[in-house]
């Protein structure tokens, strides 16, 4: 991209949340978009977490990736405070039940104030969904993605024909 300016911002509750997280800011810096990633608990910095939300769409980001895991109220927060599109990646932490608490916390937000909520440990996806919001305005990151799907296509039918030598496949003959 043209400018060095983080355009994402990648948050989480905790840094035992980063093993997860790493994964939204790994596609990002694939897709060459730049992006902030920075810890914002909404339980323990409160504050900090609304003047986060509450001034990113001033800072230039497009788009905010928000991790919590358990008792996971940080994406809904910051969507409450922000215009901007909040995608929520439910963790599955030390203190979650089994994922459940994270995924219904993030996913479940009343009419009014949604999260895009990716699946379970999910974060790789939630990078690439704020790669799809930018890619509707810069040319460059659409035609990566368009990359990244063909290579998608690509791996799954190699698989195809590598199982093709041992197994009948009327199909592809
Ligand atoms: C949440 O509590 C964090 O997002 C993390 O997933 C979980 C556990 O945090 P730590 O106790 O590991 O700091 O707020």
């Amino acid at each position: 991209m043209a400018t060095n300016q983080p355009i994402i911002g990648i948050i989480m509750g905790s840094d035992s949340d980063l093993k997860i997280m790493q994964d939204a800011a790994a596609i990002l810096k694939e897709f060459n978009i730049p992006f902030e990633l920075t810890i914002v608990s909404a339980h323990r910095t409160p504050m900090r977490m609304v003047e986060y939300a509450a001034g990113a769409a001033g800072r230039g980001l497009k788009a905010i990736i928000a991790g919590a895991g358990g008792a996971a109220h940080l994406p809904g927060m910051v969507a409450s405070l922000t215009t901007l599109p909040v995608i929520g990646v439910p963790v599955k932490s030390s203190n979650s039940i089994d994922g459940w608490d994270s995924v219904l916390s993030i996913l479940q937000m009343p009419n009014g104030v949604p999260v895009a909520t990716v699946a379970l440990n999910a974060a790789k996806n939630a990078g690439i969904i704020a790669a799809q919001i930018i890619g509707t305005s810069d040319e460059q990151v659409a035609a990566t993605l368009k990359q990244y799907k063909t290579s998608l296509e690509k791996y799954v039918l190699d698989k195809a024909k590598h199982l093709s030598n041992e197994w009948e496949n009327k199909f592809d003959t």
